[in-house]
């Protein structure tokens, strides 16, 4: 009998322990050997391997890139954690297929569309005077000009702005040292004002610029009435830094078209890339934004689509605004850790350029300026405002800091590679090959105040030959190198199979405080109370004229109501909250055919909606494998014809259990209990209580204990009338909650036993 079996299977685990590992008689020479792995690799893997049951010390976030999601993995490992939805449905996490995640996507709708991906770039981790502070990261959406908000408690996105100016961006997600704004440049330039302007307008009618989205951290999220914008000339602005320490108050943004160039190859114009790079310098803009932000609060901007936008002759009257020409084509703009120098790399030159603050505040407070621009903006020139240049190689892009002092790393596009170089004294230390052309590359914390060294993550455009062909479409490669030492050092090549990441941030993982479950009944897209919540034994259907809404509940392993009885066309909200306080359990939630899922983890409540337009029979189910019993954790919804009723005699058909599959029943529950006590009994012969996973795991177990005085208290009273279908039942629930306590005990037990747990008694 199935019962037997799997409470044989139960003692069985029990006797058997954690039994002992089979270790391979293979040497470490023996393996190298028949794999063909030199002393270097084998140091490699050991320089990144992290063994079972022990953890990274950073956690890495990059961008998805068009995938609009945001990618988390750690390292050294560079084994992939997690995949964050963002700009785009992720099912799984429910994410687009339940109302409070489609509330977050619907808010970035443009145009009332809503917009199903993103391009996602730039991740930013929030700061504290210049620190990471592992609170939330940003992220920003090239194609569709938009920033998301993601909350580091749980790693779910809460917020989706639209940008109400522009109409392409990329120098986004950039935050300020206590991250008071969210910073977003402009891409390509367009009207401010959603209008048609023909390109021969170019010059007056379109327009860059950079918004300064306020950010309430209490809240957790962007206050678009309280965010603003700086017009800037049509001039392609690209990346974005914020200043820190001395430079703080102010931000950097290059750009790489200041010849306003308008294409047009198929009238026989040259194209974009001949008319953007034809100068030999373009532009990094020099902003003040606190003094901005103080001026829009004097009611200085404009209103453009209702956004507060400081024009450019303000701006320029005001002070607040200046330009430095910078070697063409620049792609990266990153501050030093102190604050001091600004490192600007141009994509069609050799050097990376390293800009003093002080010399620039000194230009600007002499008011000496070379020009000013066809707008009025001040151009400092550029020998008033560098330090030193420096040749690190072909086709400079991004900067990442070391924590030793002085030391940088750029990442070389055409030459392929790294160049560790000293911002101080302008030599370059050393270069290593990437494979192949890379964009970014992160150090740990490696633009914050404090940059913590250790590994650099090379984030490389192209793989080619790295990996097992998988069609024309290849992974990314992400590649882990060693910059503990003199000499960087290759460890890793890490294949990527989401695209294409742009930039990645590191922080170090002690500083990630994520919670493992939800205070019950909250709405993890609000982190408020849930309406659709209740707890155990309030659970309820109710109808207002089509609408039927349904609050229920989910624990190991059902889902209360099991039965959901409609009218074709009725609209039906199903909202279920998650009763589990135990760690990693969460159950899922479909329909079958209503293209709804849910997510919901212990302690969240979650809603799916939608019209029930076609009669028939759906069942539903949990869609984790949360149980030895989640297969069983189901329903059906039954969608009935206009005015159905039951024809003849409609009972639900018998079991017709007797008294003898009562009492073996009872039978069952005794020897489980027996073996539930023999776990208690060692769990608390030690010192369990030093172990808080399992005082959890045994909290979870007790919960699942509790339940049983009710189902026990049924099962007599069925037997009492000698109801042996009820009384069976009811005892066989019983023992489903056992098994549910033993599995957790049993589970409690290895751990113990895998910790050394001592004995107290
Ligand atoms: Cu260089 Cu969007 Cu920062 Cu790509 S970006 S590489
Ligand atoms: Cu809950 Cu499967």
């Amino acid at each position: 009998m199935s019962t037997c079996i799997k409470l044989g299977a139960l003692t069985l685990a029990l006797g058997m322990g954690m039994g002992s590992a089979a270790w391979s008689a293979e040497s470490l020479q023996d393996v190298m050997k028949r794999r063909g792995l030199s002393q270097q690799d084998v140091l490699s893997a050991a320089k990144t391997y992290v063994p079972t049951g022990k953890r990274d010390e950073f956690v890495a976030f990059a961008s998805g890139g068009q995938s609009g999601q945001l990618i988390v993995y750690g390292v050294p490992s560079m084994r992939i954690l997690k995949y964050v939805a963002v700009f785009t449905p992720e099912p799984w996490q429910g994410y687009g297929y339940d109302e409070s995640s489609r509330a977050i996507l619907k808010a970035g709708a443009i145009n009332g569309k809503e917009i199903t991906w993103g391009d996602a770039h730039h991740p930013a981790i929030s700061e504290t005077q210049g620190k990471y502070d592992g609170q939330y990261l940003f992220i920003n959406d090239k194609a569709n000009p938009r920033i998301a908000v993601v909350d580091l408690r749980d790693f779910e996105t809460k917020q989706i702005v639209v940008n109400p100016v522009f109409k392409s961006e990329h120098g986004g997600g950039f935050v300020t040292p206590n991250t008071e704004y969210v910073m977003e440049a402009a891409q390509y330039a367009a009207p401010l004002e959603n209008e048609f302007q023909p390109l021969e307008a170019f010059n007056e009618k379109y327009r860059g610029g950079i918004t300064y989205w306020k950010f309430d951290r209490k809240q957790g999220r962007i206050v678009p009435a309280e965010s603003f914008s700086v017009e800037l000339p049509p001039y392609a602005q690209d990346v974005t830094d914020a200043g820190k320490g001395p430079s703080e108050g102010w931000s950097f943004t290059n750009s790489f078209c200041s010849e306003r160039y308008v294409g047009g190859i198929e009238k026989g114009r040259p194209p974009y890339e001949a008319g953007c790079s034809a100068k030999d310098t373009d532009y990094m803009h020099v902003i003040n934004w606190k003094k901005a932000a103080e001026l829009v609060k004097q009611g200085k901007a404009k209103k453009i689509n209702g956004h507060n936008v400081l024009m450019m002759d303000t701006a320029v009257k005001e002070g607040i605004l200046f330009l430095v020409p910078e070697p063409k084509s620049p792609h990266g703009v990153d501050v030093a850790p102190d604050g001091k120098l600004i490192i600007v790399s141009g994509k069609l030159d050799t050097h990376v350029s390293v800009f003093s603050f002080e010399k620039i505040m000194a230009a600007i407070k002499a008011g000496k300026f070379e020009s000013k621009d066809p707008y009025g903006i001040p151009v400092i020139s550029m020998k008033d405002a560098l330090q030193t240049q420096v040749q690190v190689g072909l086709g400079p892009l991004h900067t990442q800091f070391d924590a030793k002092k002085c030391v940088a790393y750029t990442s070389l596009y055409v030459d392929s590679q790294v160049a560790k170089w000293d911002y101080c004294t302008g030599k370059v230390l050393d270069k290593i090959s990437v494979h192949y052309n890379i964009g970014h590359l992160m150090t740990m914390e490696g633009d914050a105040v404090d940059p913590k060294g250790r590994y650099l993550v090379a984030l490389n455009k192209l793989s080619i030959d790295r990996f097992n062909p998988v069609g024309p479409l290849h992974p990314q490669n992400h590649q882990l190198i060693d910059i503990s030492g003199d000499k960087m050092q290759l460890l890793y090549d890490m294949p990527i199979p989401l695209g294409e990441p742009h930039n990645t941030v590191a922080i170090e993982a002690s500083k990630l405080r994520p919670g493992v479950r939800y205070k019950v009944g909250t709405d993890s897209r609000t982190d408020k109370p849930h309406p659709g919540a209740v707890r155990a034994g309030e659970e309820v259907t109710t109808r207002t004229g089509k609408k039927v809404e349904v609050k229920g509940t989910l624990i190991r392993s059902h889902i209360t109501p099991e039965t959901i009885e409609v009218e074709v066309g009725d609209e039906v909200t199903i909202n279920l909250t998650n009763l589990e306080r135990a760690e990693d359990e969460t159950h899922g939630f479909a329909v079958s055919g209503y293209n709804v899922h849910a997510s919901i983890e212990p302690g969240k409540t979650v809603a799916v909606k939608f019209v029930a337009d076609k009669e028939g029979v759906y069942p539903y189910y949990c869609t984790e494998f949360c149980s030895a019993l989640h297969l069983e954790m189901m329903g059906y919804l039954l969608v009935k014809p206009k005015n159905w009723k039951p024809q003849g005699t409609s009972a639900i058909a018998k079991a017709n259990y007797t008294e003898a599959n009562y009492r073996t029943r009872l039978k069952t529950v005794a020897e489980t209990q027996a073996v539930i006590d023999s776990v208690v009994g060692y769990i608390t012969s030690v010192n369990y209580k030093d172990f808080p996973d399992v005082v959890s795991m045994v909290e979870d177990a007790t919960d699942q204990l509790n339940k049983i005085p009710d189902a026990k208290a049924r099962h007599e009273a069925a037997a009492a009338k000698k109801d042996w279908d009820q009384a069976t039942l009811w005892a066989e629930q019983v023992w489903q909650y056992q098994v549910k306590a033993a599995d957790i005990g049993l589970r409690a037990k290895t751990y113990l036993e895998q910790h050394n747990a001592k004995k107290t008694r």
